[in-house]
């Protein structure tokens, strides 16, 4: 069914990714805001813009009741929710659905499997994905625990089902302390999403986050469109990603790939998602999948050529991938660097007028982001404003060509993170690859200011 006017469900550079995509496909967008963004540029950009409520996410971005009025309203026949907000909201993809208005994006039955971080794992089980050892489910009975965590070998990660993102995990080095940790984890748990239960794991103490791009077309049809690898993060935001992952062979991104292909086929995927491994000595290990479109898919639109948003707009409208796995290749290598409006050393948010703007430019450079002069960042929202996007034929080309970007990139009036990406692609670290998930941590603390 061909789709004529997309509600966008989101703000920032998100909203613009999928106003231009759904452009270029000929559909009309309506933008939905809050009293703080009437001057955002997703606003300005779309056919038709609806106000949806006062400044806080919780009164207008995930207010499920005005944005189903908005799309009734600007009569459109599709919901892109982009990602965070309501993009993994099951009940609001029921809700779409029920209202006669395209989901684009996975079954709902699909996005509260995973939202359940037990449930995603017994699954990914079940379709043949390695797991990180622990318990096969919730953990109540703290001999059970016990044993459980004996098997795994100490330390071992205590993780809440309904958590994700790194929310509400402890890491528990001995048998003594399981008890304890395993109430603490249960009772901040329900506090933070009003569910206790929690479940054992292997602490795995020097990975790498790697995670890898899929699509179904919702019939059993699925391909996989290789890893990114985003394993510089400071507290559970990402920083930068690239792709493909400095660590992975050619083989090793094909077996894997495949062997995640082949699961969203035997699920009957639909749409996009991305399967979150810890990788370890060569082994994966799965963590998590989300069931959305991530903030970093642009290094594998770089890579593989792929519209990323167009693929999960025609897929949405019933129609087939446009590519099967075969015709897709995998060339060069990306790196995203997310700009966000925060102090460079204290990471504080730092939001107000942009005085001055001049985004980065030339070839193979991609600036995502609804910024301009005389904009004014609202202190409402997540403060990244902008993702530099840049692609070489080699890593180090790509190296080259984002330390040349970065230079160019000029924002006045708010601080931004951009020194602290330039100071990062001097370290000799970061130039060869090799970094996990504790590196960037790690650095900081040793950092001069
Ligand atoms: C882990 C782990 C070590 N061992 N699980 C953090 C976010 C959530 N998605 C999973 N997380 C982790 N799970 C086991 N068994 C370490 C982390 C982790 C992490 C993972 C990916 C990227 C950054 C991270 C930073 C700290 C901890």
């Amino acid at each position: 069914m061909g789709i004529k006017r997309i509600l966008i469900a989101n703000r920032g550079e998100i909203a613009l990714r999928i106003h231009r995509a759904a452009h270029e496909m000929g559909i009309e967008t309506v933008a939905v805001h809050s009293t703080a963004d009437a001057d955002a540029m997703h606003v300005r950009l779309a056919d038709h813009a609806v106000c949806i409520g006062p400044p806080p996410a919780t009164d207008s971005y995930l207010n499920i009741a005005n944005i189903i009025s908005a799309a009734e309203i600007a009569q459109c026949d599709a919901i892109h929710p982009g990602y965070g907000f309501l993009s993994e909201n099951a009940k609001f993809a029921d809700i779409v659905e029920a209202h006669d208005i395209i989901w684009i994006g996975p079954k709902p039955e699909h996005i509260r499997t995973m939202g359940d971080k037990i449930e995603a794992k017994r699954t990914a089980g079940a379709l043949g994905l390695p797991l990180v050892p622990g318990s096969d489910g919730a953990v109540s009975d703290i001999a059970e625990a016990k044993a459980i965590a004996e098997a795994a070998g100490y330390p071992v990660i205590i993780k809440a089902a309904s958590g994700g993102g790194g929310r509400g995990m402890k890491v528990c080095n001995g048998p003594d302390q399981l008890e304890t940790l395993i109430q603490q984890a249960g009772s901040e748990a329900k506090a933070a999403f009003g569910d206790a239960t929690v479940y054992i794991e292997k602490y795995l103490g020097n990975p790498r986050h790697i995670e890898f791009q899929v699509f179904g077309d919702g019939e059993g049809n699925a391909i996989h469109l290789g890893e990114r690898d985003c394993s510089l993060q400071r507290r559970h935001q990402k920083v930068l990603e690239e792709a493909p992952s400095p660590v992975i062979s050619t083989e090793e991104r094909m077996r894997m790939g495949e062997v995640c292909a082949q699961a969203m086929r035997d699920m009957g995927y639909r749409g996009a998602g991305t399967i979150e491994f810890l990788w370890e000595n060569g082994e994966f290990y799965f963590i998590e999948m989300n069931t959305r479109l991530q903030v970093e898919h642009p290094v594998t639109e770089a890579i593989t050529g792929l519209d990323l948003v167009r693929e999960q707009i025609r897929i949405a409208e019933g129609r087939p991938l446009s590519v099967t796995q075969d015709e897709l290749e995998f060339k060069g290598h990306a790196i995203e660097c997310r700009i966000n409006a925060e102090d460079p050393f204290n990471f504080a948010p730092s939001p107000g007028l942009v005085t001055y703007f001049h985004a980065a430019g030339g070839m193979h450079v991609r600036v995502d982001s609804g910024l301009y002069a005389g904009y004014k960042i609202p202190p409402y929202y997540d403060s990244m404003i902008a993702k530099l996007i840049v692609y070489g034929r080699t890593r180090e080309g790509c190296i080259m060509r984002l330390r040349r970007a970065l230079e160019e990139m000029v924002v006045e009036g708010v601080k931004t993170n951009i020194p602290l990406h330039q100071e990062l692609l001097r370290q000799d670290d970061v130039l060869n690859g090799d970094y996990s998930i504790k590196w960037l941590e790690n650095w900081l603390e040793g950092r001069e200011v």
